[in-house]
């Protein structure tokens, strides 16, 4: 499927030094030169490259054209479960032409080696299989330009993805259940101290630290996999759990809205209509 590539504009950023990062010269183990002025050019020139680290880190950088794998397949279900819905809708927010591959059955992917884990989703890349929804979000994200390159952004994001698999891995301990232990088994996930309200409640907190998203200002796989995550738990398609269980959590809820509003991500849901109502 060949999707648009949106262009991006780099903004230009200088090497002048930021007074505010004089911290750096505390940071030194020492100095080069006895000399005052050798000291100065080297704290000077040291806090320039900070401001430059700075700065740059603050934009996330999408993987210029010629950086692109020529060919990407995603391989999933006609779902739009999170798992591989934030890898696909992360490669369309950024403009990567991918395929968008969802009848191709498991066990024919099982026959080609596509399944490294036995499981799905996975992505094919130039050849060469990827796995595990973490590391596709995370591959992803980073060809998209989404990825935060703070290091302690993009481990927010890696965080609350994480945060997505333990809800997950919850509530899929509860689909083997015999049909009259299920329901109990998921009230008690949800009550108070349930261990469902507790994962939410750590997505809950990630979300609250910005107000509305994983990163301030961003829209970030992270927020990807959340929205779809609780538009999961809300679908009331597993019983037990009431479709306005998650509205009780006010920042998710907050970035279910802000997510669910983004352009690109109504573009995305038009193009399914089958699978967003
Ligand atoms: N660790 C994997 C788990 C993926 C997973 O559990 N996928 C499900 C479908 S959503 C699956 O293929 N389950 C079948 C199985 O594990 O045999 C990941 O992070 O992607």
């Amino acid at each position: 499927m060949a999707m648009q590539r949106s262009v991006h504009k780099i903004k230009s950023w200088s090497l002048a030094p930021r007074p505010e990062l004089g911290f750096a010269a505390n940071r030194l183990k020492g100095p080069v030169s006895k000399k005052p002025e050798a000291l100065e050019s080297f704290v000077l020139a040291t806090a320039a490259s900070f401001a430059l680290v700075r700065r740059f880190s603050s934009k996330p950088m999408r993987a210029s054209s010629t950086d692109l794998p020529k060919n990407i397949t995603v391989y999933y279900g006609n779902m739009a479960f999170w798992r591989a819905e934030c890898v696909r809708m992360c490669l369309f927010l950024g403009g990567v032409p991918f395929e968008d591959c969802r009848d191709v059955k498991r066990e024919q992917l099982r026959q080609e080696g596509k399944l490294t884990f036995g499981a799905t989703p996975v992505m094919e890349v130039d050849g060469r299989i990827l796995s595990q929804t973490q590391a596709m979000a995370t591959y992803c994200s980073k060809l998209a330009g989404m990825h935060p390159s703070d290091p302690w952004e993009a481990a927010k994001v890696e965080e609350a993805i994480n945060g997505c698999t333990d809800v997950t891995m919850t509530v899929g301990k509860t689909f083997g259940l015999p049909d009259d232990e299920k329901l109990s088994a998921r009230a008690a996930l949800i009550t108070a101290e349930g261990r469902l309200t507790m994962h939410l409640k750590g997505l809950e907190a990630i979300a609250a630290e910005q107000g509305d998203s994983v990163v301030a200002d961003s829209i970030t796989v992270a927020d990807l996999a959340i929205w779809r995550l609780c538009g999961w738990l809300s679908s009331g398609v597993i019983d037990g759990i009431p479709k306005d269980y998650v509205s009780t959590f006010q920042a998710l809820s907050a970035l279910c809205a802000k997510v669910g509003d983004h352009p690109k991500v109504q573009e995305w849901k038009a193009m399914h209509p089958e699978l967003y109502k």
